[in-house]
């Protein structure tokens, strides 16, 4: 009898210790779980984040990382499914068919895309997941940082900002917007006024914000951030359409590193029709050239990395669209309050996080579309605007077209009776170079001749310069009397 309780207290003790230490069920695993970055059982999960696997007490969807971090699928399925099942015009970003009636001047003159058209779209219109297949399957920290999300706007078309507005409230999870401000820079539109204010009265994250004076989107953007609330700020144009799970990729990063300034993928919206794709070349790194133009160009195949989905390191953003810890951006300086209305800002935010320990990345599985305008509807106080505040000298080329001179083609001619062609700029003066005379000729120092007309034959060509020739007159545009003087000076 008493042989067999000590047999059946050792039992009891053995099945206790088998409880205790078993793998996956006792004790033992919940200690693995917080302590064993490195067991053998750790593989790599989706993003290279390496998961442990076998202990997964948080659902199908939920991992713990090696860091110790509950990672998440972020993805809204339910929203998924309601888009994937709309259809209609522009829905699925497909381009909208443009009757002739829809082409005319009129329907870009305000916006510098065609308004007509993204009337016709809803506001709530659906967008093709183009990311990286990876990106299905990637996981996102459970706890991730909210978010206001900063608009600044100038006369914005009514339909535009509000589909904006719409898609990023569809397409990010709730919990993570803090707010968004739509931040007005004195517009004169009366859309944009009490019906505005009216109509987001039924979205009660929304706040509305008014410059006192037309301040250009660099001042703009700073009054949003400073009435900010949320722990990141995320920058965004006001005709914009956020895509599929954009925020949480954003976010993650910046909940890893504080001090990663990130960016989406821009996608581009079409100017005439709306349709959706992505920028020629997809995933490029961005740059700027000797005069300070914002270039994209392809990153270099030993930068690359092995799951293009994953985020890469950018020296300059494109400007518009990007998320930061809002402390960190203050830490940084914010913007330069002296850079005016349009441009400059993307250099200056991107040397200085390079430059103070922070880092700025651009992200694959993150895509917003953003309408690149036809041209620049809005008029810029004293005529020009500080986009070139970095121009390393006077402009010794002639470029046709857009006021911000982002054309790339130049005047070039070959020789005094040559046809005057357009042609790449290539920086290197030359056939390229030409002088504003005070006669109101242009001149080619090259084939020391000047630009003749013919409106009869709709043709410029080269002549032998004649200041009395009504034919050989200019009227130049924007340009600064004193450089003149000096660059014509120092040309002579
Ligand atoms: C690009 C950027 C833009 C900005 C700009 C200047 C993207 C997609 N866009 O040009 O965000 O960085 O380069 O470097 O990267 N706005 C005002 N007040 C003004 C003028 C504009 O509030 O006086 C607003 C405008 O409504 C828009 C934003 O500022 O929301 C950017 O202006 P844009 O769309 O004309 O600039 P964009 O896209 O040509
Ligand atoms: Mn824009």
């Amino acid at each position: 009898m008493r042989r067999k309780e000590k047999r059946l207290l050792q039992f009891a003790g053995l099945l206790i210790a088998a409880l205790l230490f078993l793998p996956n069920v006792g004790l033992w695993s919940l200690y693995r779980d917080r302590v064993f970055d490195n067991s053998p059982d750790t593989v790599d999960g989706p993003g290279g984040i390496p998961i442990i696997q076998g202990l997964n007490r948080m659902g199908k969807d939920a991992q713990v990382g090696r860091d110790g971090v509950r990672r998440k699928d972020w993805h809204d399925y339910e929203a998924i499914k309601r888009d994937a099942s709309r259809s209609g015009n522009g829905e699925q970003g497909k381009a909208f068919p443009l009757s002739e009636a829809d082409r005319v001047d009129q329907a870009y003159r305000e916006n510098g895309f065609n308004i007509y058209v993204s009337d016709r779209i809803s506001l709530n219109r659906s967008l093709p997941d183009i990311r990286h297949p990876n990106c299905k399957q990637k996981l996102y920290a459970e706890r991730l940082p909210n978010t206001s999300i900063i608009i600044p706007f100038h006369n914005e078309g009514w339909s535009s900002l509000l589909r904006t507005v719409h898609s990023v409230l569809n397409r990010s999870p709730p919990q993570l917007i803090a707010e968004v401000i739509l931040v007005d820079d004195y517009s004169d539109k009366e859309h944009l006024k009490v019906a505005l204010e009216e109509y987001m009265v039924r979205m009660p994250k929304v706040r509305i914000l008014r410059t006192k004076k037309r301040e250009g989107l660099i001042r703009t953007r700073l009054l949003g951030a400073g009435a900010a609330k949320g722990e990141v700020i995320t920058f965004l144009d006001s005709h914009c359409e956020a895509n599929v799970n954009w925020l949480p990729p954003l976010l993650d990063r910046i909940a890893q590193n504080r001090k990663s300034i990130v960016c989406p993928m821009i996608d581009v919206i079409d100017h005439d029709n709306f349709g959706y794709e992505t920028q020629a070349g997809d995933a490029m790194r961005g740059a700027f050239d000797w005069e300070m133009y914002y270039k994209r160009i392809p990153i270099p195949p030993e930068l690359q990395k092995e799951d293009p989905s994953e985020p890469f390191e950018s020296p300059v953003m494109a400007g518009g669209l990007f998320a930061v810890d809002r402390k960190w951006f203050w830490e940084l300086g914010g913007y330069d309050t002296g850079l005016e209305i349009w441009g400059g800002e993307q250099y200056e935010i991107s040397f200085k996080v390079w430059m103070c320990g922070g880092r700025m990345e651009d992200i694959p599985c993150s895509r917003v579309g953003h309408i690149y305008r036809k041209y620049v509807p809005y008029k810029v106080p004293g005529g020009v605007s500080l986009a070139r505040v970095f121009t390393f000298g006077w402009r010794e080329d002639v470029r046709v077209g857009d006021p911000m001179h982002t054309k790339k083609v130049c005047f070039d001619a070959i020789s005094h009776n040559s046809p005057v062609t357009l042609y790449d700029c290539h920086g290197m003066k030359g056939n390229q170079l030409w002088r504003y005379r005070k006669d109101k000729s242009l001149y080619h120092p090259v084939s020391n001749s000047c630009i003749d007309s013919s409106p009869t034959e709709r043709r410029v060509f080269m002549n032998t310069c004649d200041p009395g020739s009504p034919s050989q007159q200019w009227l130049f545009e924007r340009t600064n009397a004193t450089v003149l003087e000096r660059f014509n000076r120092g040309n002579n």
